[in-house]
């Protein structure tokens, strides 16, 4: 890899476009995740590259839900694993989630070859290999979930997911916190949470939250106060006025 220097001004974007093309070479990303992360780094880019307000709300009322959840759910697909394989299994520990690999193109190469990833970085448990279970309303392939897994998880996470997958998992009654940096793709809009932020940033910002929330104590009726002061409608709104004009206001 060519040495990115620290002082270039888009860095952190280029050593994350360098992590998918790994994840590419390794066997764990696809080939269209390679599109997938240019049309996510262009959201991002008009985002200003950072975190804006309403996103670190989300992810505060994401680590919420999380906490309130009774079986919360990760789903991890190639471009997540690529990305933040570490920072999925810190989540799960301080939420006390399940990780699931998840994939919308499925091979069972790839299906291995992220669960031997999530477990260098720490997994004891990856699900999603036995595929006991079948989404409603999707294709075989795209259909296939854990029955102890995401088809009986209550909160689900569901990072840069396939809009028919999002709808599907939403009509089966699912609590979606969805990661996507497309205020206005379905799966963002299909979300209970959406989070409109790059996963690089948000998924530790989730973990952060939770911790702080774990830390302080916070009751069930604190946790659901925070849930239900969160608006989706709102933060999607914002996140579109960000990208249109490129600043916020
Ligand atoms: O590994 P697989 O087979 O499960 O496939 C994964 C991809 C991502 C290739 C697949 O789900 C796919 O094709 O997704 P889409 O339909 O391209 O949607 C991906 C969404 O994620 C888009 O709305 C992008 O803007 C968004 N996105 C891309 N990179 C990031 C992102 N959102 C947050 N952080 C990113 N780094």
């Amino acid at each position: 890899m060519t040495e990115i220097p620290d002082d270039h001004p888009r860095a952190e974007s280029l050593r994350t476009r360098h992590r998918i093309e790994e994840g590419v070479e390794k066997g764990i990303t696809s080939k269209q995740g390679l599109i997938a992360q240019g049309r996510g780094e262009a959201y991002d880019y008009l985002l200003g590259e950072e975190t804006i307000p309403s996103a670190d709300e989300a992810a505060r009322a994401a680590a919420a839900r999380l906490l309130l959840a009774d079986h919360p759910v990760l789903s991890v697909n190639g471009n997540v694993a690529a990305l933040v394989p570490g920072e999925m299994v810190e989540l799960a520990e301080a939420v006390d989630a399940d990780l699931e690999v998840n994939l919308f193109n499925r091979t069972d190469e790839r299906m291995e070859a992220i669960a031997d990833h999530l477990r260098d970085h720490g997994a004891e448990d990856v699900k999603g290999l036995a595929a006991d279970a079948r989404i409603p309303g999707l294709d075989h392939e795209r259909a296939k979930v854990d029955g102890d897994g995401i088809y009986s998880a209550d909160v689900v996470v569901v990072p840069l997911e396939d809009g028919d997958r999002a709808e599907a998992l939403a009509e089966m009654g699912k609590v979606e916190i969805v990661i996507d940096l497309n205020p206005m793709s379905r799966s963002a809009q299909t979300a209970a949470v959406p989070i409109i932020d790059n996963i690089v940033r948000a998924v530790p910002n989730v973990t952060k939250h939770a911790r702080e929330l774990r830390e302080q104590g916070a009751s069930r009726e604190e946790l659901e106060a925070i849930v239900e002061g969160f608006d989706r409608e709102a933060a999607l709104a914002e996140a579109e006025r960000a990208i249109r004009r490129g600043e916020l206001d």
